[in-house]
């Protein structure tokens, strides 16, 4: 008997721009010759990505001044953020993020000072507002992507034409849970992508260390579920590439996982130093390929952008960035009541106690000190 081969998959690879800027023709266009993004969307997406970079650098400065506990920068990760969420439907589509897609949550629809509430340690930047569509950011690593087949599972069992879109890390996919989720995922066909933000690094261990094999798309193929991997520092390929993905899932053909390669330009978080582990070729080589310098080449190439226009988005973010702040740092503070008000529906005796007595004494061990019986 012949040994018979019973299984074969490869993974695609896509780039339309190429560092650059420059374009390739064929693939920037639809099948019917319509360009995948035009040029007044790109201009737009470009000009969000600025504004986005413009407070990530500044969300930084934060935490340096003591104005903020920590932060983790998504610098360099905004083509891939933007690209994704740009092809998706606001409002109805579900996000389900872990903490470096910001721009996507902003795209839709979360107010901006949100995010910095997070990071202040104030829990009303977790609370998001009714009709966003989306989940709180996710520190515990690959937990949410269980959460976004949930949530796809409960649209399919609903006849709903949604989907739920779960971000996440290379280091991420390295968790059992991820993997219990592509399983269900692809046993149920839920409307599920799968967005791996492969950005080389999970803190301070390299992609190649964590992992044995040579990309993290791959690791869909032993789920049978459909997968590629995009420059995930180009634009127009991410939008490509997520858009066919939500097709597929609102056509009932199920998940889609989708590994972006990128790069995270800064530390892990202000509490890292990346300095101790990277080579600094290797960064000067990343910083060649940020997403926001070869679009605006493309874009400058194309007669869209001068300098006179970046001046005037700098000048622009510079306030948008002041406002956002201002939201974040004038939140009225919330009443000392607020710890007891959402743990239990009926506080036990003791709580209430604390409860009365907290603002005289921090424990409510001695109530008569506040003219309370004890
Ligand atoms: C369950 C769990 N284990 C460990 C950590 C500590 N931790 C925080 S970020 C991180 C690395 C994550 O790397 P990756 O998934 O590649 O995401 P990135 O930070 O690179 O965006 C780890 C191990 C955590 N937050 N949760
Ligand atoms: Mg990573």
């Amino acid at each position: 008997m012949p040994i018979r081969t019973v299984y074969g998959a490869n993974v695609e690879h896509l780039q339309i721009m190429d560092e650059h800027g420059v374009v390739d023709q064929e693939l920037a266009k639809n099948p019917d010759g319509t360009p995948v993004l035009k040029d007044e969307e790109t201009l737009e997406l470009f000009i969000y990505m600025g504004k986005c970079r413009a407070l990530d650098e500044t969300a930084f400065k934060l935490q340096r001044s003591g104005r903020m506990g920590t932060y983790p920068q998504n610098k360099g990760q905004e083509a891939a953020a933007i690209g994704s969420a740009y092809a998706l439907e606001r409002g109805s589509d579900w996000l389900v993020p872990c903490y470096r897609e910001n721009a996507a949550l902003w795209m839709h629809g979360l107010p901006m000072h949100y995010v910095l509430l997070h990071w202040m340690g104030d829990e009303r930047g977790n609370q998001i507002p009714p009709g966003v569509c989306q989940t709180p950011l996710c520190i515990p690593i690959g937990t949410q992507p269980l959460h976004a087949v949930g949530i796809s599972w409960a649209f399919k069992m609903r006849g709903e034409k949604k989907l739920a879109i779960t971000y996440f890390g290379d280091g991420a996919t390295s968790e059992g849970d991820v993997h219990e989720a592509l399983n269900f995922a692809a046993v149920f066909q839920t409307p599920t992508i799968f967005f791996c933000q492969n950005n080389q690094w999970a803190i301070s261990v390299p992609r190649e260390s964590q992992m044995n094999n040579e990309t993290v798309a791959q690791r869909a193929i032993g789920y049978d579920i459909p997968c590629m991997q995009v420059d995930g520092n180009d634009l127009i390929a991410v939008y490509k590439v997520t858009r066919d993905a939500a097709k597929r899932a609102k056509s009932g053909g199920g998940p889609t996982f989708i590994e972006a390669v990128t790069y995270r330009l800064a530390d892990h978080t202000t509490a890292d130093d990346a300095r101790r582990y990277r080579d600094p070729k290797e960064v000067e080589a990343w910083v060649g390929k940020d997403p926001i310098i070869r679009l605006r080449k493309y874009l400058t190439a194309k007669g869209l952008w001068n300098d006179e226009k970046q001046r005037q988005l700098d000048e622009e973010a510079k306030v948008m960035v002041a406002d956002v702040i201002k939201a974040a740092e004038t939140i009225a503070k919330p009443s000392t009541d607020d710890i007891f008000d959402h743990v239990f529906a009926t506080l036990t005796p003791e709580l209430e106690l604390q409860k009365k007595t907290m603002r005289t004494h921090s424990l409510g061990q001695f109530p008569e000190q506040a003219g309370l019986a004890r």
